[in-house]
């Protein structure tokens, strides 16, 4: 695994800072280390007091870090170095050492605090920005470090070319800040390092919402996680951005911002892949249960799981093509993601009710197979067709209709003119379902 390296400050509300840079590396596979160059106390209502730790001992921690070829890093990002003396001390071990590093210029806390002293911003220039491989100013930093004001891309160009005149290998101006930017539905960042590019994604606008917590540090870790992976500056700079739009829309909303989550993607596909597998899993079960035919009706039978943010029929689970019976037994389609929109809309809106069941499964209707349920101990509850109002969805209506009173186990209805009467079983994984379909096979027998 590529090892890296972070010198900023900890931000003890864990959205910003190391924190969001050790959480950044972790998800994007390569090894974090992190030296800590100050202590915050901070909140959403701002920063409530910051402490640098001793010049001293962030040379020491960048010594134990280089001097250990178990832990020397190829890669270094910076943050938080809020004082002079502290930045002259992190340029001469960055340079003693030769690690390329993305420097992230922070100033100011989300929530306005000072996270470097004004009289620090010329070291900063002076010692840093000469030697970075790519500094990442937001629009308020690009005009502090280049005296320009910025309104428009035009502008931002401007500011660009002068930070790379004074000797940044190449910029990258984000954009998120830009009003037309945001006016126009996305977020353009500029990079420029002899000549300009371009990378834009869709804005996440949230009513209400004014600050983003940690998203700044996020972009320069991911940036400097795909950099010491091998990516080019333009690939890198665009995985970053997929990577903090992500963790912006994964995000954790407080009352007046959201945290960034780094995590939430990973977390999510890991779900889907465990998702699939239940319901594989859970497929093979049915399968080999003797007599689940008996369950099948004619116009097949479908089971899907839903992940746990789910939000649509592609966030569902189940059989392409459904399982229909045959002369030769059993036949199932593949299972994947949005290929059961009955299915789907079942759990979704069961899931309105118990986020935690989000397995269904629909079978044949008889008074044997409702008996049969009764007998395995399932809570079960029903709805009537003739009394959906009209313009209701069916399922929606049906299972928030049988899921007012008790959270059923089964619910079914007896049809009507042109609409089969149907059982569904439900659960909180396929497995489970499967487990449930067993046993009500074993009653009927
Ligand atoms: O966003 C930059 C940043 C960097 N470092 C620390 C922070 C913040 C923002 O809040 O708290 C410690």
């Amino acid at each position: 695994m590529k090892r890296v390296m972070t010198i900023g400050g900890s931000d003890c509300s864990g959205g910003a800072g190391i924190q969001a840079d050790i959480k950044t590396f972790s998800a994007l596979g390569v090894y974090g280390t992190s030296v800590l160059t100050a202590i915050t106390a901070q909140n959403s209502y701002g920063v409530q007091m910051k402490q640098e730790v001793p010049v001293e001992l962030v040379k020491a921690q960048i010594e134990s870090i280089m001097n250990d070829e178990g832990f020397a890093v190829d890669y270094t990002k910076t943050g938080m170095l809020y004082s002079s003396a502290m930045i002259e001390e992190v340029a001469k071990q960055l340079k003693k050492h030769k690690i390329p590093f993305v420097l992230d210029p922070v100033t100011k806390a989300g929530s306005g605090g000072t996270l470097l002293e004004d009289n620090a911003l010329s070291t900063l220039i002076e010692l840093l920005i000469p030697i970075c491989e790519v500094v990442t100013p937001n629009v308020p930093e690009a005009c502090l470090i280049s005296g320009l004001e910025i309104r428009d891309k035009e502008d931002a160009k401007e500011a660009a070319k002068r930070i790379h005149k004074m000797g940044a290998s190449a910029v990258i101006i984000k954009g998120g800040h830009l009003e037309h930017e945001i006016a126009a539905g996305k977020a353009m960042d500029l990079i420029y390092d002899g000549t300009f590019d371009e990378i834009s994604s869709a804005y996440i606008k949230r009513e209400n919402l004014k600050i983003v917590h940690g998203a700044g540090c996020s972009f320069s870790a991911a940036l400097t996680a795909e950099l010491v992976k091998g990516k080019n500056l333009r690939d890198a700079a665009l995985s970053a951005k997929k990577f903090v739009h992500g963790a912006i829309s994964g995000g954790e909303e407080l009352s007046d911002l959201i945290v960034v989550n780094q995590v939430y993607k990973l977390r999510k596909d890991a779900d889907r892949y465990r998702v699939q597998e239940n319901v594989k899993e859970a497929l093979r079960m049915l399968k080999s249960t003797k007599n689940f035919g008996f369950l099948i009706p004619e116009v097949g039978t479908n089971i899907g799981m839903a992940i746990e943010d789910a939000e649509s029929e592609y966030d569902v689970a189940a059989v392409d093509g459904r399982m229909v019976l045959t002369k030769e037994g059993i036949h199932a389609g593949r299972v994947d993601f949005g290929v059961s929109g009955h299915v789907a809309r079942l759990i979704l809106a069961m899931m309105k009710h118990d986020r935690a069941k989000r397995s269904a499964i629909n079978v044949k209707y008889s008074a044997e197979i409702v008996e049969a349920c009764k007998k395995a101990g399932f809570i079960i509850s029903s709805f009537e067709r003739e009394k959906e109002p009209a313009g209701e969805k069916t399922m929606d209506w049906g299972v928030s209709e049988a899921a007012e009173k008790v959270l059923p186990d089964v619910i079914f209805d007896l049809g009507a003119v042109g609409k089969e009467p149907m059982v569904r079983i439900f659960g909180n994984t396929a497995v489970e379902v499967a487990e449930k379909v067993k046993r009500i096979v074993e009653y009927l027998e």
